[in-house]
């Protein structure tokens, strides 16, 4: 009835993410960036990214890049996506139009993102390079590898619940069985919330036969 597949992407999520505090790595980002002083612009390279968390139940997840030049979030840059890739080759140069002089107040950000066709992008994580002008020297191109870091902040995170979907297409039948819930967000002043994490009862399953609920077709 399980799905076997489900288990395993499972396993390989919670080994590449691993946690220092507030802030996760996810993955590494390389890239390069110049200053062209004759064009008067920053040159910057998103290279390739490595050891992407897994976001989709594919078991891989189809990243791109957004460039900003902070703190100006008009100009934005984006990469092609790349589909079911957790090491994907990006190879592609964006040109931010600023002085030298600007650059001070600058600072380069990448946010890579899974993209999603049927729901909102969900973000992987984000590199940020500050003091652009501290580094040794912008005329020569240098190249950077930096962890994709993943802030929690930005989203109320409850918890997570993990289910498999079974779809038997002689039967008709969809079954939803709801496995376990970790990492719940404590709701009771008792600091817990009901049940004790990890030790939950057995699975349940939901079977959903077409005649009983006819938008799961
Ligand atoms: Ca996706």
């Amino acid at each position: 009835m399980n799905c076997p597949e489900l288990y395993r992407d499972e396993a390989l999520k919670r080994g590449s993410a691993d946690s220092t505090g507030d802030m996760e790595c996810c993955g590494k980002l390389h890239f390069a960036i110049r200053y062209d002083s004759e064009m008067e612009a920053l040159i910057v390279k998103v290279l390739e990214a490595r050891d992407l968390p897994i976001k989709d139940v594919t078991g891989s997840s189809d990243p791109y890049v957004k460039v900003y030049l902070l703190p100006d979030r008009k100009k934005k840059y984006q990469t092609k996506v790349h589909r079911r890739n957790l090491n994907p080759i990006f190879n592609e140069t964006f040109i931010f139009s600023v002085t030298y002089e600007e650059l001070r107040r600058r600072y380069l950000s990448f946010s890579v993102y899974d993209f999603d066709r049927f729901s909102r992008h969900d973000l992987i994580g984000q590199v940020v390079l500050k003091g652009l002008l501290e580094v040794a020297d912008l005329a020569q191109e240098i190249e950077y590898t930096m962890n994709i870091l993943n802030t929690k902040q930005d989203t109320v995170d409850l918890g997570e619940l993990m289910l498999s979907l079974c779809y038997l297409p002689t039967a008709g039948r969809l079954t939803v069985t709801i496995i376990k819930a970790r990492n719940l967000k404590a709701m009771d002043i008792t600091g817990s919330s009901g049940e004790s994490q990890g030790h939950g009862p057995a699975p349940s399953s939901l079977q959903l036969a077409p005649a009983s609920s006819s938008s799961w077709n």
